[in-house]
């Protein structure tokens, strides 16, 4: 028999001990089975092949249990199919009693994710939809589970189809020109379609761009906290997870390994890394692993937030960290300067200021006053956090330092060349051009990710990709003269790169391949 069309059984409770478990029966065999095993407490309750409908029963189950019978006749279950659930005891023993009395009167074990392939192929769910059914259940944070409801609502395939309909558009013009005698080819039809290939391609790009948040919002966004030893990264990370998470010490050099910790904010999951200092000085091979790995970490980093504290490290130390600052800003990792144990500085000399050397040497990086002792400062790095979440930018300084550099500048200006000068004038001047940016920021923050389509899966920005490259070769193709046939073709195949999304047009390798995924009994 064809595997789509038999009757499969499983839980779709997790294991353990639980008040309810829930098996599903999906298939053209479901009522027979329930039939025999199923008996009604009362005798007003039809047998389960002559429920209609949505029907709910109470009664016992093979001898094993009392349990609740939900019926759902096809086709109006999540399967599309006839599907009796089974709410019985949540005990092992109970849940083995029930799944074998299943298996022994013809129903098979179902596999991992196949109630949602036969929901997709009884088209009760689109692709998208039927992915979104798995990031539903995985989500840890309310804007993970906002967003997979959404696409399990069809908010992307819709978004996708709206692309494709412009397209389908386009190639109907290009088949109607296609028709008629070359010789009555006009210059409008070849400027009307490459202006609609080229509004299509924005349209594209848009959606595409929405995956940077898209992909912060399904798989969190990984912080990690950097910076040489005894800066604070420690006592920053457990103020950020609001927890004792990781020891803090005066002793340079106390975190070893990496810790990590997964928080939420704002409904955004963040998985926080704290790192061993990048000491440049140690032979430690124990405190030189922790560097390694504290190496690696950065590279997976969405973002770094590396902490600058006084007193400054040596001249050597300096250089040491200054190379790691610039190979991220070379890997294009954004890096936000925390300007740490900001309460020490009124005591502080120009040579151990934090903001200072920030200034000078990497005046085009965002900063943050910092203090653990200060609220105020764990307020404004989060606002950073969920702003760069939202804008995907950090290209703001904190006004709290930009206004304490101010106050001090002229003590400042006293000793200090004027290479450095214009450097902190382009500094400040950049602090309050920021703020007001901000301030724009704050006022539409959420509204991207809010009420904008994202997406979430790199699967779909692949496909949203290739499509988008079709487009451009399409209305270049069009604007170099080439014939209306061969950019019908183009415009073909970015639509059917498009329908890989919904699923309108895919392969059973693909089908098997994302349903596989899934966990058993969905
Ligand atoms: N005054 C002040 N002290 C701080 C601040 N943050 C951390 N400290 C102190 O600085 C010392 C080092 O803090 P940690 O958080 O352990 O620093 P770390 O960077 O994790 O240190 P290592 O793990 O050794 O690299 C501790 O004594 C902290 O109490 C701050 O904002 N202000
Ligand atoms: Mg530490």
């Amino acid at each position: 028999m064809n595997p789509d069309q038999d009757t499969i059984a499983a839980f779709s409770t997790p294991p353990g001990e639980s008040g309810i478990a829930v098996m599903r029966l999906s298939g053209p065999d479901a009522a027979t089975i329930c039939d025999r095993l199923f008996i009604p407490a009362a005798n007003t309750f039809p047998k389960p092949s002559q429920m209609k409908g949505y029907t709910l029963a109470p009664g016992t189950w093979a001898g094993i249990d009392d349990v609740v019978l939900s019926c759902f006749r096809a086709p109006h279950s999540f399967t599309g199919e006839d599907v009796y659930e089974i709410s019985c005891h949540g005990g092992k023993a109970i849940r083995e009693g029930v799944l074998a009395s299943a298996l022994s009167s013809g129903a098979r074990a179902a596999g991992p994710g196949e109630y949602s392939r036969r929901a997709f192929l009884n088209g009760k769910l689109d692709l998208a939809s039927a992915e979104a059914v798995m990031d539903l259940i995985e989500a840890q944070a309310e804007k993970q589970a906002k967003a997979a409801y959404r696409q399990l609502k069809g908010d992307l395939s819709n978004a996708v189809r709206i692309r494709a309909d412009q397209l389908y558009a386009i190639l109907a013009h290009l088949e109607m020109l296609l028709d008629w005698d070359e010789e009555e080819e006009r210059d409008e039809d070849r400027l009307t379609l490459t202006a609609d290939l080229k509004e299509a391609e924005s349209a594209l790009r848009h959606l595409a761009s929405t995956f940077r948040s898209g992909r912060v919002v399904r798989e969190g966004l990984h912080v990690v906290i950097a910076g040489n030893p005894n800066v604070g990264k420690s006592s920053l990370l457990n103020s950020l997870s609001g927890r004792s998470r990781a020891i803090v010490s005066d002793i340079p050099g106390t975190t070893r390994d990496t810790v990590d910790i997964d928080v939420t904010l704002d409904g955004y999951l963040l998985h926080l890394t704290d790192t061993a200092g990048f000491s440049c000085e140690t032979e430690d091979p124990i405190e030189l692993e922790g560097i390694v790995r504290a190496g690696d970490a950065l590279n997976d980093a969405d973002i770094v937030l590396w902490v600058l504290s006084p007193p400054l490290p040596t001249q050597h130390a300096r250089h040491h960290q200054e190379e790691r600052i610039d190979e991220l800003i070379e890997q294009g990792i954004p890096v936000l300067l925390i300007l740490g144990k900001d309460d020490l500085r009124s005591t502080l000399s120009s040579t151990d200021d934090p903001v200072l050397y920030a200034a000078e040497r990497f005046p085009d990086l965002p900063t943050l006053a910092w203090s653990y002792k200060d609220p105020e400062a764990l307020v404004q790095l989060k606002k950073r956090l969920v702003t760069f979440i939202e804008q995907g930018e950090l290209d703001f300084c904190s006004d709290r330092s930009a206004d304490s550099m101010m106050e001090n500048d002229l003590s400042y200006d006293t000793n200090k060349s004027t290479e450095t000068d214009e450097k902190k004038r382009k500094f400040l001047s950049k602090a309050h051009d920021a703020t007001e940016r901000d301030f724009l920021q704050d006022a539409r923050s959420g509204q991207s990710t809010g009420s904008e389509v994202l997406i979430t899966h790199e699967r779909h920005k692949a496909a949203v990709d290739r499509a988008l490259d079709l487009v451009c070769r399409a209305a270049s193709d069009l604007e170099r003269g080439l014939s209306f046939d061969l950019v019908a073709i183009t415009v073909r195949e970015a639509i059917s790169e498009l329908s890989l999304i919904t699923g309108d047009d895919v392969s059973e390798t693909l089908i098997e391949t994302i349903f596989s995924r899934f966990c058993i009994g969905k």
